[in-house]
């Protein structure tokens, strides 16, 4: 504990901050209503002046649906004007994206330090987090290194699960895929955290733990996420170079060997969602895929965590086509996102990615789908677009509470169920 103490005032001290790269920019929640408003809004972010936030593909856009886009600065007033002019309604929801990111490091740096879970960490001390916990926890908790990141990073992997001596069933579970949806690595420590407090208790989650592992990576694109601290809060993909461009990055989450490169996802480097040169090109997403495989004997269920949407995603992303056990995957996440929403009354959605969300092919929850994982979901955490990926500490802690109980609904399930 006292390593984490003084890394933490350390790293209070020092701080870290965005440059401004958002003064000014606006995110505007847009519903069109007809074609004209599409055709508008595919031509907005084909000319860069305004961005389709998330989701990412603009080529899904589509009537009814309200979405969120990152309008820049100078374009502000023209779009605003045009808006007007053909009658697209909008909504402000954030005024200045600036402020509201240079708020959360602003907090992060003045706030008393202590190893907190309803913090955000930075990587240096979730890294060293990881050591620590696994030391103080020698018969519960074992720290793997899966690989490591394009900028040479180690990819740590806690084995989460009282030491029987014989195997048991896994199940596994990675966060931070993406690098600015900084709840995500929050909640995969909150829940390590937990496994933690209640181990050799009488609640669910020992007893999960003393018949399962969970095998739990806290950041999966680490490169991406020190650079979401360090130069641009609103980062998404990995930091590897790119040959044939100057623009840095692959969507993990379209790296993955499933309908690589298909719908949902862009062969311009350029892109947030671009798929990479191949199918796991990415080292980061290598290593998670490599250690699926050596052990996919034991994982009985995946778990990828991300933000915002509110969302509980099943199989399939890459077609409209339903999983095998579509039935039962849809009674499993209705019954997960209704024991979250018991807490605090946060709703979900659920369904497969395609139906739910938009086509995206690529995903590490299909490619574990096929690969016989049949237990497969993707989270998107709070909230529905008011902060987004900028939410803020106030919220780690009943977003993790409420999580937990849908991860452990699933996992208890998964007991229940084991093939
Ligand atoms: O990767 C995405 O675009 C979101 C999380 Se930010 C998930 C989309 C659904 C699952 C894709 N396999
Ligand atoms: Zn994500
Ligand atoms: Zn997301």
């Amino acid at each position: 504990m006292h390593t984490l103490l003084l890394l933490g005032l350390i790293v209070a001290v020092a701080g870290s901050a965005s440059a401004e790269l958002y003064e000014g920019d606006k995110v505007l929640r847009l519903t069109a209503e007809n074609d004209l408003h599409l055709q508008f809004l595919r031509n907005v972010s084909h000319t860069g002046k305004a961005e389709l936030w998330h989701p990412h593909s603009i080529d899904l856009v589509t009537t009814e649906k309200a979405m969120d886009f990152r309008v820049a600065a100078d374009w502000v007033s023209d779009i605003q004007a045009e808006l007007e002019k053909i009658g697209l309604k909008y909504e402000i929801l954030t005024e200045n994206l600036q402020i509201l990111i240079e708020n959360q490091f602003d907090r992060i740096r003045t706030r008393s330090f202590s190893y907190d879970y309803s913090s955000y960490h930075n990587w240096d001390q979730i890294e060293s987090w990881t050591a620590t916990i696994a030391k103080e926890n020698p018969n519960l908790i074992s720290r793997l290194v899966i690989g490591q990141s394009y900028e040479g990073r180690n990819i740590y992997l806690l084995q989460v699960g009282k030491r029987t001596g014989s195997p048991k069933p896994a199940i596994f579970m990675d966060c931070g895929t993406h690098a600015r949806e900084w709840i995500s690595p929050a909640f995969c420590q909150w829940f390590v955290k937990e496994a933690v407090r209640t181990y050799g208790t009488r609640s669910p989650l020992n007893s999960i733990v003393n018949e399962m592992d969970f095998l739990v990576i806290p950041v999966v694109n680490v490169d991406g996420y020190v650079y979401s601290w360090t130069e641009d809060r609103l980062w998404r993909k990995t930091r590897s170079k790119n040959f044939n461009s100057d623009c840095v990055g692959t969507d993990p989450n379209r790296n993955f060997n499933a309908e690589w490169c298909t719908s949902g996802s862009s062969r311009n480097p350029c892109s947030s969602i671009y798929c990479g040169p191949y199918a796991e090109s990415e080292k980061e997403v290598k290593a998670v895929a490599d250690f699926i495989r050596n052990h996919s004997s034991v994982i009985k269920a995946y778990l990828t965590i991300h933000s915002y949407a509110q969302k509980c995603l099943f199989p399939y992303s890459y077609t409209y086509s339903l999983a095998f056990n579509d039935n039962e995957l849809a009674n499993l996440a209705q019954n997960a996102v209704q024991a979250l929403k018991s807490l605090y009354g946060t709703e979900y959605t659920f369904g497969s990615g395609s139906s739910s969300m938009y086509l995206a092919s690529g995903g590490s929850d299909d490619w574990a789908y096929d690969l016989g994982i049949k237990y497969s979901f993707t989270f998107e955490l709070r909230d529905t677009g008011k902060y987004g990926f900028l939410l803020p500490e106030t919220q780690i802690r009943p977003t993790c509470e409420e999580t937990m109980l849908a991860i452990n609904y699933i996992a208890t399930y998964v007991l229940n169920h084991l093939y």
